[in-house]
């Protein structure tokens, strides 16, 4: 993942930092009033998100959207006209020519999930290409772990979820990656935990820990998900090299990927227990991303974008210990959701 996809709130130009603080606060003031992440995202995968029809008694929930069973309030109206309007008088007002790209760069986090404000992610991606994305399929395409890379590099670039089962089941992390061994490898490496603050990002999802430090050094019997203790998941992305070469040792990329030396060096990993994963949310990433289950169940839904709802079918995919999966978070709005058992760990990238 390229450095600048990172979230840097450093060197941000004023304007943009001002307009940062106002999408920001309107996004808080909608959460505040009891809307969801969920709910925001639901704007955007709506069917028919363009059509949004609500009674003018704002006291019923009664706007309905096609994908939710649940009937939303017409005030969802007021957040979206009021975040467009926030981002075009901006646009306006703002001098620089290269505003929407220094937007995507600034505002736009690499990889989810609660700092992406949806309305400029919405108004700045680059439109998909359904027929290419989905082709009719409603399901991932599902590859053999002895796959060549020239018969790979024919699926790699379609921008289709794929699964490869057993794709990482040889990977000695199989049997190394816990939460002990994660904590004591950036223990033992001078500047591990720093790197990732400065350069990287850590996402707290469902955990209260500010940094990769405080969470890897939880308590023993919560790492464990023993009775009683809160549950939890998080995730981050890896800026230490010291840390790289260890886990790049114990995770190699898949052998059937094309050139390594174009890819990015910058591993994800997140781990947690049974429960929500990440949110419903599209990444504003360069490329495609894999991520190899090393231990634990995760399912993955995705919705298509808007502009493909008539193309493509929402869908899932279950990835068991050993399997890798292939997304192209950026084309696929996608949430996660781990199963109860083994705890879920996984590590991945993006691929050129
Ligand atoms: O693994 C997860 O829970 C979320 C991953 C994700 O959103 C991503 O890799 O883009
Ligand atoms: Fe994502």
């Amino acid at each position: 993942m390229a450095e600048n996809n990172n979230v840097r709130e450093n060197g941000a130009a004023p304007n943009l930092t001002k307009l940062r603080l106002l999408c920001d606060r309107l996004v808080y003031e909608a959460r505040s009033k009891g809307i969801t992440v969920d709910d925001l995202i639901d704007i955007y995968v709506t069917k028919e998100y363009n059509e949004l029809k609500c009674n003018r008694d704002e006291s019923k929930k009664i706007t309905e959207y096609a994908t939710s069973a649940s009937a939303k309030p017409c005030h969802w109206r007021r957040w979206v006209a009021g975040a467009i309007v926030v981002l075009v008088l901006s646009l306006i007002l703002n001098s620089q020519v290269n505003l929407l790209s220094r937007l995507k760069n600034e505002f736009i986090t690499s990889k989810c999930v609660i700092r992406n404000n949806y309305f400029i992610l919405e108004a700045t991606r680059p439109r998909t290409r359904c027929e290419r994305v989905c082709g009719g399929a409603t399901g991932p395409a599902e590859l053999s772990a002895n796959i060549s890379r020239t018969d790979f590099a024919r699926w790699a670039y379609l921008s289709r979820p794929l699964v490869v089962r057993g794709g990482a089941s040889h990977w000695p992390a199989l049997q190394r990656f816990s939460v002990a061994f994660l904590r004591s490898l950036y223990d033992s490496i001078d500047g591990a935990y720093e790197a990732v603050m400065d350069d990287c990002q850590f996402l707290p999802f469902r955990t209260e820990y500010q940094d990769l430090r405080a969470a890897l050094a939880m308590h023993p019997s919560r790492a464990a998900r023993l009775p009683g203790t809160q549950p939890w998941y998080f995730g981050w992305s890896n800026c230490s090299p010291g840390v790289s070469v260890i886990l790049r040792q114990l995770a190699p990329r898949p052998a059937f990927l094309p050139n390594e030396s174009e890819s990015s060096a910058l591993d994800w990993i997140f781990m947690g227990g049974q429960g929500p994963g990440a949110a419903w949310h599209l990444d504003y990433v360069q490329r495609p991303s894999w991520q190899a289950q090393i231990s634990g169940t995760k399912t993955w839904h995705f919705r298509p974008v808007p502009e493909c709802q008539q193309v493509c079918q929402p869908f899932s995919a279950t990835i068991n210990k050993g399997d890798i999966i292939f997304v192209d978070t950026n084309q696929w709005y996608h949430t996660t959701y781990i199963h109860e058992g083994e705890l879920s760990i996984t590590i991945g990238s993006e691929y050129d």
